[in-house]
């Protein structure tokens, strides 16, 4: 078993491999990503999103780490929680379109017809879904494709801990291992898949001792800590571009809220602990954790925190006049039929 505790690492100060431009950037995106599952929160409760929303809340820095230091041409299956916004954010995608697809309206990326079934094809983004865990035949099929190939091409497979109770897992895990597949198993863990917690669905320690039964090096990192996240990207990717074959990270983070909007008095068998969730909210918030690093090391003030909060704010209001400014989304009975796998029959 190859776990390596590599949160530390971060603390070490002059020992990260991040500039201080990078650490802005991660900050800045992790800031934006905040600003906008607020955003999102606000819209949902005022009853203009079509569908779901799946709220990140605190758990955002594992996205924006597993994004940030993505090639273009990288593909990215990215976390369904939030709808992939801090994954998909930082890999570069325009957001005011994921923000448009949700409201149901013609500007949207899939012209307000998906929810949150969309793609971004043109950022390597190929497909999010609601089906827990089917990113893991997929990633296989990308990695085969990019060895295929004989590109360099990395595949960031971010999905949480509710996924790796599934048989599909196991052969990803298994596939990817034996040929050697760039794939980058990127596990955000919060403790609870919707209605059940950790507890109940693994009878081992930690998830990422499935790993080694694969022979696959594992890592793992405090989610709540931005740079320990973005540094154990940056190797996972190097180590998977480099033809090692995959590469497991495990964030440990937490769901400090209900599963999604509307489900709050609906929480199955599992109590969860306000006061830990509280307490999470109080003291691990990833942002203000980033933000007194920054400040310690010189790189941010209390007055500049403040004048790109309220930026992100601005902007995360702007992608929402932007949607609401779109008409909403009304296909004809013949459009109906079009982007879509069935026909109309004979
Ligand atoms: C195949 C499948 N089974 C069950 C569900 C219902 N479901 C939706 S979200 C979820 C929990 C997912 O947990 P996790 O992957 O840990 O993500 P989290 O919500 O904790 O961020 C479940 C079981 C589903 N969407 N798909
Ligand atoms: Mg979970």
């Amino acid at each position: 078993m190859q776990t390596t505790a590599v949160a530390a690492a971060s603390k070490r100060g002059k020992a990260s491999p991040l500039t201080d431009e990078q650490k802005i950037l991660l900050f800045r995106n992790l800031m934006l990503a905040m600003a906008l599952d607020r955003m999102m929160m606000r819209v949902i409760r005022a009853g203009r999103m079509v569908g779901f929303y799946h709220e990140g809340g605190i758990a955002l820095a594992p996205g924006v780490a597993a994004g940030t230091f993505l090639r273009k041409e990288d593909i990215l299956w990215p976390h369904y929680r939030a709808h992939g916004l801090a994954h998909m954010l930082a890999k570069g995608i325009d957001v005011k379109l994921y923000v448009a697809e949700h409201m149901g309206r013609e500007a949207g990326c899939c012209k307000g017809r998906s929810s949150f079934h969309f793609s971004f094809p043109q950022d390597h983004v190929f497909g999010l879904s609601g089906n827990i865990g089917a990113n893991f035949p997929m990633v296989v099929g990308y990695g085969f494709a990019a060895k295929y190939k004989k590109t360099d091409q990395v595949v960031m497979n971010c999905s949480g801990d509710g996924s790796y109770g599934e048989g599909r897992a196991h052969e990803a895990l298994l596939i990817s291992a034996l040929w050697k597949l760039p794939v980058v198993f990127w596990l955000e863990n919060n403790g609870m898949a919707q209605h059940s917690g950790e507890q109940d669905l693994f009878p081992g320690k930690e998830i990422s001792v499935l790993a080694a039964g694969y022979g696959i090096p594992a890592m793992k990192v405090d989610g709540q800590d931005l740079f320990a996240c973005a540094e154990t990207a940056l190797a996972a990717i190097a180590h998977t571009r480099s033809g090692k074959g995959p590469i497991f990270i495990e964030c440990r983070t937490l769901r400090a809220q209900e599963h999604s909007v509307g489900n709050l008095n609906n929480e199955g068998p599992v109590k969860r602990d306000q006061k830990l969730m509280d307490e999470w909210k109080a003291t691990r918030d990833p942002l203000k954790i980033a933000a007194a690093r920054l400040i310690e090391e010189g790189l941010l003030t209390e007055t500049v925190f403040t004048e790109w909060q309220a930026e992100a704010d601005k902007q995360a209001d702007a992608m929402d006049e932007f949607s609401e400014a779109s008409p909403k989304a009304m296909p004809s009975v013949e459009e109906l039929y079009t982007q879509v796998y069935a026909g109309k029959g004979n």
